[in-house]
């Protein structure tokens, strides 16, 4: 038993003390005296690492042991967050951590502070798939989280004169402890080159001769369950030059040209690209994805799985889930390896390649579904091209037979589109070759069954189902918000953090009034401690007893937050046009935190107009101090963990039919926010669960926006016909956003009259009347607690263990491994 070996540090405040101080002298070879705190902190993630490592290697044994089933999570991003924290809860070892370096005149929270987050990812998919090995570790469910290990994560977001600027994020500047490298078990991934045919026995084969090659080095990340000993693995992948590369270039005499060279090959993994819609189809993005997943395939199949496993029987031991069509070129890879390495049947090696994956879509943009021109694909991965013709070629014969004659059919299946470029559609491919194909919302499970992929799903109607979302408890409320958390423990017990519809206990709470006034002191603790953060992080002052009204998400045109900004503006306007008294108004504090993709021209101008129209209502005496609007820089995982427990309304406002899910929307329900929301993603769920009187719904209706849209939309209609709509667009254009230069915002005013997208104008008016009934609800002060209450009782379902429930029954099949 490779257990034995390993023996955690004891669990005792000496224990630790004493490993501490070992790892800082032994690991970071300073005396305590003359330690950093970069030294203390690198000192203290190492030594709470121990605590893990006997499980981790248990875990890997046990499960060498079962021949389980496992998922493998393929995923371009993960958006992992601090580590240092979840570690010692996972370990229950917070206080006796706190208490040892205190006796070390150390704070943990200081230490805390100095963790840089891995923000390998952009936004909600790379979230999502955090949240889900988190889940699935806690359930001891057999995962392997595969990825890149980013050398530069997701930017880091400055503003200059409120317009962004992005930096580089150097997330490993200070040092990795929680990563462990694997050089010696690099693998070989190829690139470029021609296919050939050739004569093997009487049979004729295609290989692949390739071009060039990269070393893909894996990087492993301990994924923690919560207090149940189990540790699965994340697996990054990071870029070197191989051996071949160096030889090739150096052999050519021009040695200086040949380390440059030597970067070219390391660029892979070097950042994450940093859109999240529309994809631009560049070539290092696709270098990027076939280099993860062909690393992971190999892993895999010759280092995870015993030597003499018959790979015909690979079903039984791996199901390969699918986030977003990223990954999708793992499947003509696993072809590819089965047919020309494992020279099998390409009969037999289809059917096994159909069992092992499955995919899971998180968009309803059409321009978002990832498309790769045949040209580059061609040049870049000749065998895998080939490969996708053949089964786009099997497929399309397939459909044939059963609709003879319907080539307008054919055409519109076809996983290749001959407009307006030759090209491979990367949805098309995974729903073909997937078992099953998923969405993330019910709303969106259903659109993306009925209007992105109706023809696949009139012909496999069994293979489409839904996944609602989740958000992991640990880390969204009992790590981010423990005076809630507290409050919950004394309610229903603690074993909510593993099984949160235990929160429906809480229900009955509601009605009693001594609750409710606790519920209050928790959210008012959380805004203070919120108002200190922003204070110390960007000298942002927030106003006392205000409510706090908090809309945070990548910037997009779709999410609206221009239509937010008309709110303000309204309200602005009111307050000048004396229809609104600034001392008896409700007093608000507007939060945004946005990151634009840096080619996102109008997502910037937004940013822009957002920090202007705070900078010029933060300003206005007029208002006194009525109405603030702040837009701390770089949201990312660790400023969420701060801001969604102070926050008493919760932004979901996206155009009915765009947001496949959102899952920030669960964070604040979960947080006792209220949401004011459309009737989009996964907020349809929620309202249904909380009730209506708990939530404030406004704007079309999906269909509405369908028919809308197809009678032609007129934005500049209900801009004449609103006063109030008017108004509000005419400060901006005429500059009072911008020190009276009307031209600064000209582009965002001129789409928003003359095209508007998403349909902003469109649900003004029902935006606006819904938001004076939030303020008139927010009035009555145990009547809000009531249903902020009720939203947190009732969202238990929004848990991520319960959509890896969902996958598991659903989709993957694939049963928790029990400790002995
Ligand atoms: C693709 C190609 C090239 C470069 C980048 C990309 C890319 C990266 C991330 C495209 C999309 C990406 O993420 C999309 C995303 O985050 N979608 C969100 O997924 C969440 C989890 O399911 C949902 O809750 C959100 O509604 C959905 O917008």
């Amino acid at each position: 038993n490779g257990s034995a070996v390993v023996t955690s540090p004891q669990n005792t405040v000496e224990g630790f003390v004493k490993e501490f101080l070992r790892e800082l002298s032994f690991g970071q070879g300073v005396t305590l005296e003359r330690a950093s705190v970069n030294d203390q902190y690198l000192a203290l993630a190492r030594t709470v690492r121990q605590y893990l490592m006997a499980r981790w290697l248990e875990t890997l044994q046990r499960q060498r042991e079962a021949q389980a089933k496992s998922v493998a999570y393929l995923s371009a991003e993960y958006l992992l967050g601090r580590q240092l924290d979840n570690a010692l809860l996972a370990t229950d070892l917070t206080e006796v951590v706190e208490e040892g370096l205190a006796s070390l005149g150390i704070e943990l929270q200081t230490l805390r502070d100095q963790e840089t987050e891995p923000g390998l990812g952009n936004g909600g998919l790379g979230r999502l798939a955090a949240c889900f090995v988190d889940s699935l570790a806690t359930m001891s469910v057999p995962c392997i989280g595969y990825g890149i290990r980013y050398d530069y994560g997701i930017f880091r977001q400055t503003f200059v004169d409120g317009w962004q600027v992005e930096q580089p994020d150097n997330w490993l500047a200070l040092g990795a402890p929680w990563e462990f490298p694997h050089p010696e078990a690099a693998v070989t991934v190829h690139f470029g080159g021609r296919t050939e045919t050739y004569d093997d026995e009487g049979v004729e084969r295609t290989r692949w001769v390739h071009d060039w090659d990269v070393l893909g080095v894996p990087f492993n990340y301990m994924v923690p369950g919560y207090q149940n000993g189990r540790v699965n693995t994340l697996r990054l992948w990071s870029a070197k030059a191989t051996q071949a590369f160096d030889l090739q270039i150096f052999n050519s005499g021009e040695y200086v040209d040949a380390v440059r060279a030597q970067t070219f090959a390391e660029n892979i993994s070097k950042v994450l690209y940093p859109e999240d819609s529309t994809p631009q189809g560049k070539e290092l993005r696709l270098q990027q994805q076939y280099f993860f997943v062909a690393c992971s395939i190999k892993d895999f199949v010759d280092y995870v799985l015993p030597e003499d496993f018959d790979l015909h029987r690979l079903p039984e031991r791996i199901i390969f889930q699918l986030n977003d069509t990223h990954p999708v070129i793992a499947v003509p890879e696993l072809m590819r390896v089965l047919v020309d390495e494992k020279k099998w049947d390409w009969d037999e090696a289809w059917a096994v390649t159909q069992q092992c994956f499955a995919y899971t879509c998180h968009t309803l943009l059409p321009e978002a579904l990832e498309v790769w021109s045949v040209e580059l694909m061609g040049r870049l991965l000749p065998r895998h091209l080939e490969i996708i013709y053949r089964i786009n070629e099997e497929f399309l014969a397939e459909v044939a037979a059963k609709h003879p004659g319907d080539d307008a059919l054919l055409e519109r299946m076809s996983i290749i589109a001959e407009r307006p470029e030759r090209s491979v559609r990367m949805a098309y491919l995974a729903t073909v070759a997937g078992s099953k194909v998923n969405g993330v919302a019910a709303l969106h499970s259903d659109l993306l069954r009925d209007k992105v992929l109706p023809d696949f799903s009139a012909y496999w109607p069994d293979k489409f189902t839904n996944v609602t979302n989740g958000v992991t408890p640990r880390r969204f409320v009992r790590l981010s918000n423990p005076a809630l958390s507290e409050l919950i423990t004394e309610a229903v017990g603690v074993g909510w953090v593993t099984d949160l519809e235990r929160l429906r206990g809480m229900e009955p709470l509601a009605d009693d009034q001594e609750f409710r006034e606790k519920f209050r002191a928790v959210k008012a603790h959380n805004k203070e401690r919120l108002s200190t953060l922003l204070q110390a992080r960007d000298g942002i002052t927030l106003p006392a007893d205000a409510m706090l009204d908090v809309m945070v998400k990548r910037l997009h045109e779709y999410k609206r937050q221009t239509l937010k900004v008309l709110h303000i503006v309204t309200l602005y306007d009111r307050v000048l046009r004396g229809e609104l008294d600034p001392a008896t108004m409700q007093k608000r504090v507007f939060a945004f935190g946005a990151k634009a993709a840096p080619g996102y021209h109008m997502a910037k101008q937004i940013i822009g107009l957002i920090n202007h129209v705070g900078a010029t209502i933060n300003d206005d005496p007029r208002l006194g101090g009525a109405l603030t609007v702040v837009f701390p820089p770089n949201y990312n995982v660790t400023l969420a963990e701060t801001l969604i427990p102070a926050a008493d309304l919760s932004e979901q406002i996206s155009l009915a039919g765009k947001e496949a899910s959102g899952t920030g929307n669960m964070k604040f329900a979960l947080n006792g926010a209220l949401t004011i929301g459309t009737d989009d993603g996964a907020n349809v769920e929620i309202r249904e669960l909380v009730g209506d009187d708990n939530f404030f719904l406004f704007g079309l209706l999906e269909p509405q926006v369908a028919d809308l849209v197809a009678a032609g939309y007129q934005p500049g209609r209900y801009y004449e016909e609103d006063p109030a709509l008017k108004r509000a667009v005419d400060l901006i254009a005429s500059g009072t956003f911008s020190g009276g230069d009307g031209s600064v915002f000209a582009p965002l005013v001129q789409n928003l009259l003359t095209e508007d997208r998403f349909l902003a104008l469109a649900d003004y008016r029902s935006y606006i009347d819904a938001q004076d009934r939030v303020d008139a609800a927010y009035a009555d002060v145990e009547g809000w607690t009531r249903s902020a209450i009720l939203n947190v009782a009732r969202s238990g379902f929004f848990s991520s263990d319960r959509s890896m429930w969902d996958y598991i029954d659903r989709i993957w099949h694939t049963p928790p491994v029990v400790s002995r």
